[in-house]
């Protein structure tokens, strides 16, 4: 008999791979998938990201041999397939109840969902005429009448939700899906130098301190400096 006794060396596990595959597009441009990448790290929920470019035909043509649909973000979890911002909230929720990614009281979750799907379906004069892009700071920046009433909107939605639910959240001292869904219009926000009521600056501060929210501000700040130039605005307007 030898007299070295053999020893196991200890075995480290590999850190399983996440099941769910997150899709999304340019973290500097695309508020879509900031949306859904906020909201799937709010439920907690292990995901890989895979970044694509849904302008690329190459790519456009994989998507749809793929998958149902190329719009992005996307997310994909045992067999299921979301390709909705709002669908991928609803789905994450179901999965993972005691994330409380919506309000646990009834008439806030109500207020919760109904801002949720008004900022889905609409303020489309803000989103065209203030594209988010993270990089960019227009000092000054003129904005039209239509933008302008739905700056005013947003600000009395979120006025609202801090007075009703005390803050710093807009459903009170959790962050949930509200915040994620508002999170890219803090940017545009600060991209176009729209001043804010004091009420308000202070959410858009909440915002900014998020961690979530600064990882992603961050990644995109070292993405390859694609320009979109539609998506541009020179300092002279
Ligand atoms: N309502 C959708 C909007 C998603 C959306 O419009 N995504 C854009 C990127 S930001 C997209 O995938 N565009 C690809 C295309 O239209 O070809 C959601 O909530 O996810």
């Amino acid at each position: 008999m030898s007299g070295t006794k053999s020893r196991k060396k200890p075995t480290v596990a590999p850190a399983p791979e996440a099941q769910a595959l997150l899709r999304i597009s340019t973290r500097n441009y695309s508020s879509w998938s900031m949306r859904g990448w906020l909201i799937a790290r709010l439920s907690g929920l292990p995901f890989r990201v895979q970044a694509v470019s849904p302008d690329d035909p190459g790519t456009r043509a994989e998507l749809l041999l793929n998958s149902s649909s190329i719009l992005i973000p996307c997310l994909e979890h045992e067999g299921a397939e979301v390709w909705d911002t709002l669908g991928i909230a609803e789905y994450l929720n179901e999965l993972r109840p005691e994330a409380g990614m919506f309000p646990a009281d009834r008439v806030a979750r109500a207020r919760c969902r109904s801002i949720c799907g008004e900022m889905h379906a609409g303020f489309h004069a803000l989103r065209s005429s203030l594209p988010m892009n993270l990089r960019a700071f227009v000092p000054g920046f003129p904005v039209w009448s239509a933008a302008r009433a739905d700056i005013e909107r947003i600000q009395f939605l979120w006025r609202d939700c801090l007075g009703r639910w005390g803050g710093p959240w807009l459903f009170g001292a959790r962050c949930t899906v509200a915040d994620a869904m508002f999170a890219p219009v803090v940017t545009r926000f600060r991209s176009y130098d729209v001043a804010l009521d004091a009420v308000c600056e202070g959410y858009a501060r909440t915002i900014e301190a998020w961690p979530d929210f600064q990882e992603w501000v961050a990644a995109a700040k070292e993405e390859p400096e694609a320009r979109i130039t539609e998506l541009e605005f020179d300092a002279e307007f």
